[in-house]
Order: C-alpha cells, then sequence, then structure tokens
C-alpha cells in the first residue's frame, strides 16, 4: 500500500506529530530535550532563516555537524523548505571537505562548533562558501561565520511545506569512497517513507511509547533511518549522544535515558559486550537491538543475549538504498546470515556476465526498491555502473539458503596466494573465532616480487601478549579450521583497529599503512 505521491515532502515525518501528539518528546539527550512541538517551532525557525539567507529551491546546504537536537532542527527546516542538505562525515579531513564543498555548490555550511577550525582554510571560501553557521557553540567569531542563535533570531517559528514533490531531490549523503573521490549519494523526497514503509514496519515495528538510541550517527545512512526516519515515522523518542561512542559513555546513556530500541554495529557490540564491569549494568530497558553493516561474531551474538535477553537483530542495507534491504527478523533469525529480504525490496544474485546464479551459488546482489537513489551527483559512469534501470548493482557477493542471504565478501576482494583463490573476509571470520582476538582485519598484501599474500592485523583481548607464540597459535588456528595455504603470513599487532567516522574497521587505513 505504498503511494510515492502522498510523500511530496520528505518534513512531514517530523511534522505529522504536530497532529498527533505534539507534546511528546521527540528528541533527548546530554544536549538536550524537545517536544515534538518545540522540534517542528524550531525546524520551522531553521527553514525561515536559510529563506532570508537567499537559499533557492534545490540549494545545498553542506551539515558538519553533530548528533543533537539542532540536527533534526536544521534538518527538517531545511528540506521543508525545498532545500537540500548534505550529510557530512564529520571526521572528513580537510581535503576531503574542501572536495565537498567544491562537489555540493553549497554556499552556506552548519558546522559543530568544536570543528569550525576546519573552515577557515581560505580554499573553502574560493570553492563558493559564503556562510558558516556554527551550531552549539558561543564565543566571537571570525568574518563569514555567525552562531545559530543569530542566524535564527526573530524568524518564525511555523513554515508551510515547499511544493517539493515525491520525485524531487530531498537530500544527500556520500558514499565512504573504497577507490577514488567519495559519490554524492542523491535521496528524493519520498525515500524517507519508504523505507518506512518497508523495514520499518515490516521489520523494526516501532511504537510511540519507543525509546530509540543509534550509536551510528546520523549522518551515517544507517543513523539517519534509526534516530530520524523510524521513530519520527510513529511519534516516539530518540536519543542523541554527540561525541565519541566509547563503551563506558554508551552504557551510561543506555542507564540514563532507557531506550527500549538500540542500534549499533559490530564493533561497537564487541566493544560493549568485553567492557569492564559490563555485567553489572542495567540494560533492562532495551527490548530490541541491532546490528548492521558487517557480520556479527557468534560470541558477541551470544554475549549479548545474556546481557539484554536477545541477541542483536543483524541486517544489511547502503546508502544507495537509504537503509535496509536484508535482514533477520524477531521471529526468524540465522546467525551469520544478514536475513531475508525485506518486504518492499527486490534481490537477485547474478554472475559475473549478469544471469541469475542458480540456487545455492554464490553471485553478486542486485537489488531494487523505491528507496534507491537515482544516481551519483555529476558522477555519469558510476551512476551508470551501479544505477542499472532501477536495479543497484551492491558489489557484495551472497549465497542464499533457505531465504536466508549469507555475505562472502566483496566482489573485486579476491585474491590468488600461492596459485589458489581465497577471500580474506573468510580468513578474518575464522581469526575472529580464536578466544585471544578482541578485533581483526585481514588484507591483501603485495610483496615486492609482487606475489600477493595475506596480512593479519590483530588486537588481542587483555592478558594476552603480541609475539612469535601468538603469531604461530594463529596462523596454526587458521591452518587447522580453514585449510593451509589460508594462513596469514604477515601478522601484525595493534592495540585497536582504526574505524571509520561510521564505526565499521577503516580499512582503507589500514592498507595506506601498509608497509610501513
Ligand atoms: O551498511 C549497512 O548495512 C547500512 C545499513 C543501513 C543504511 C546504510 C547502510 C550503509
Amino acid at each position: 500500500g505504498y503511494d510515492k505521491t502522498a510523500h511530496p515532502n520528505c518534513s512531514a515525518v517530523l511534522f505529522d506529530n504536530l497532529d498527533r501528539n505534539p507534546d511528546k518528546i521527540a528528541v533527548t539527550g546530554p544536549a538536550g530535550t524537545l517536544t515534538y512541538r518545540a522540534l517542528c517551532a524550531e525546524a520551522a525557525r531553521w527553514g525561515n532563516a536559510f529563506k532570508a539567507a537567499g537559499c533557492q529551491r534545490g540549494e545545498r546546504i553542506v551539515f558538519f555537524v553533530d548528533d543533537t537536537p539542532s540536527y533534526p532542527a536544521a534538518f527538517f527546516g531545511a528540506v521543508r523548505a525545498g532545500f537540500v542538505p548534505v550529510l557530512l562525515n564529520t571526521q572528513a579531513t580537510p581535503d576531503l571537505l574542501r572536495f565537498f564543498v567544491a562537489d555540493t555548490g553549497a554556499r552556506i555550511a552548519l558546522c559543530e562548533a568544536p570543528l569550525m577550525a576546519i573552515f577557515e582554510d581560505p580554499e573553502m571560501r574560493a570553492a563558493g562558501l559564503e556562510r558558516v553557521i556554527i551550531a552549539n557553540g558561543e564565543g566571537p567569531l571570525a568574518d563569514g561565520f555567525e552562531h545559530a542563535g543569530t542566524f535564527l533570531d526573530g524568524q518564525p517559528a511555523t513554515l508551510e511545506a515547499a511544493d517539493t514533490g515525491p520525485d524531487d531531490m530531498a537530500f544527500w549523503m556520500y558514499s565512504s569512497g573504497s577507490t577514488g573521490r567519495p559519490k554524492g549519494i542523491v535521496h528524493l523526497h519520498h525515500d524517507m517513507a519508504y523505507s518506512e514503509a518497508s523495514y520499518g514496519r515490516t521489520v523494526l515495528k516501532l511504537e510511540a511509547d519507543d525509546v530509540c538510541f543509534s550509536v551510528p550517527k546520523i549522518f551515517f545512512a544507517y543513523g539517519f533511518g534509526n534516530a530520524f526516519t523510524f521513530p519520527f515515522s510513529v511519534g516516539a523518542t530518540t536519543v542523541l549522544l554527540p561525541g565519541r561512542p566509547e563503551a563506558d559513555r554508551i552504557l551510561d546513556m543506555i542507564e540514563t535515558f532507557k531506550p527500549t530500541v538500540f542500534f549499533g554495529l559490530p564493533t561497537l557490540y564487541t566493544a560493549l559486550a568485553r567492557a569492564d564491569g559490563v555485567r553489572d549494568r542495567n540494560l533492562s530497558s532495551i527490548r530490541l537491538s541491532v546490528s548492521a553493516a558487517e557480520t556479527l561474531s557468534e560470541d558477541v551474538y551470544t554475549t549479548w543475549k545474556d546481557l539484554t535477553g536477545k541477541g542483536p537483530m543483524e541486517g544489511l542495507g547502503s546508502t544507495e538504498l537509504l537503509h535496509i534491504y536484508l535482514s533477520n527478523t524477531q521471529d526468524e533469525h540465522r546467525l551469520g546470515s544478514a536475513g531475508k529480504r525485506v518486504p518492499g525490496y527486490e534481490v537477485i544474485l547474478r554472475d559475473p556476465d549478469g544471469n541469475p546464479v542458480g540456487d545455492g551459488e554464490e553471485g553478486v546482489m542486485w537489488v531494487r526498491g523505491h528507496s534507491s537513489a537515482p544516481l551519483y551527483w555529476n558522477r555519469p559512469e558510476q551512476t551508470a555502473k551501479t544505477m542499472r534501470d532501477d536495479w543497484i548493482y551492491t558489489g557484495d557477493r551472497f549465497v542464499e539458503d533457505g531465504g536466508f542471504y549469507f555475505f562472502q565478501g566483496r566482489a573485486d576482494e579476491l585474491i590468488k596466494v600461492s596459485g589458489q583463490w581465497v577471500w580474506p573476509l573468510e580468513v578474518e571470520r575464522c581469526l575472529n573465532e580464536h578466544p585471544h582476538v578482541q578485533e581483526c582485519a585481514v588484507l591483501a598484501h603485495q610483496l615486492p616480487d609482487r606475489r600477493m599474500t595475506l596480512r593479519a592485523i590483530v588486537a588481542l583481548r587483555p592478558g594476552h601478549e603480541p609475539g612469535d607464540d601468538e603469531t604461530t597459535a594463529l596462523q596454526s588456528f587458521v591452518k587447522e579450521r580453514l585449510i593451509a595455504y589460508k594462513y596469514p603470513r604477515i601478522v601484525e599487532f595493534v592495540g585497536e583497529l582504526p574505524k571509520t567516522g561510521t564505526g565499521k574497521i577503516d580499512r582503507q587505513a589500514l592498507v595506506r599503512t601498509d608497509g610501513d
């Protein structure tokens, strides 16, 4: 029963609550609490302020902000007025940020106060940026910068939605870009409503009295759905936490704000499951936990189940599709799988020639559904490669068993070691099962003589020391569990693996340090 014409402007996801339950708490957390009435009023002021700043329909505004109530206020205000927020990873380097400003053509940026130095770079101005609005700050500012309070001063607290249509551009996010520059992923006004009608309604099934807490940040499509689309669509509450997601802080937040639905990533569940004193914490408010993006180890799944009564419900999505299209459910769960097709999405596994694979055979996943981005901004070649007709080529390899899909690695990751094919992910999963391993990544590594081999980067659990004995033990473990030639010839030990701004293991950073 999804009719996209019913969704001409995605600010309705928030503003529909004015008729439904205006005095309910929409957002809460250490940076403040707002009811739906107050949040819509703030959003209207933001939309009016962007209009007063001369923004034109479809104009991009870059958002370089953390998870506080200012984020939904500015986001929903901008889209309601017909402007296009671009949600940026706040860990972007100055070079990347300059690229984002130039690529979006933004004149106006919204920036979290502690991050503002990055916008002082004169090249940002050269790229066309005129004004930087500082969220959650105070004190004197340089020319071209102004505090949100000044920007919003005197703006009316009501705003009619612009006459956008369901297929108009609403907001962008950037791909993390495993090769080359990130790509601007353009989402349309009806896309949020579609992810709510599919994953939201058929898998999550939130109620108005739910309290959602997404540790993955709003700029990440997963966090955006968890913190905005799903809770606001049913009038629930969302907990927003700015700053670094350290395990102790997250556990404190759970005890203080008592979320009923908790969203994380495998790296986070691993850190929480192994955090000191976690068994003494009160996690009883959580009725449902969700994990996405990468596969959770059995050990962490089981520990989280012991701690909260239920293991995380695993799913997989993409920024191109806006949210999750494969998921386990509370009733149907297979450990280690990304789950079944979410109603509303079609999935198909194809061989490299584009033909559907036979039953039980491995293939690359293609996905189709109405929340898919129609294009990458200004990137016709990449658009043609990924968005074919209305299908999205994911580049992820899967096998299907009884409707459940099992991730097998990326289509471009297969390497030949000693003349035989190996998927680094298979070795990584094996090492993760070793009782001394806290977390690890396994990468292809080219030796000086151009032969390929495997390099494992391993963080050990407390109480275990890096060294030759540990290296031999890990290599033997792989040889015994898999097959001899798959063992990692190189094992490096680190205290902790680097993470991307979205909380995944930062494989690019590991590749960059390769050979150091
Ligand atoms: O990585 C994922 O699984 C994911 C899930 C939801 C939305 C976006 C992404 C990338």
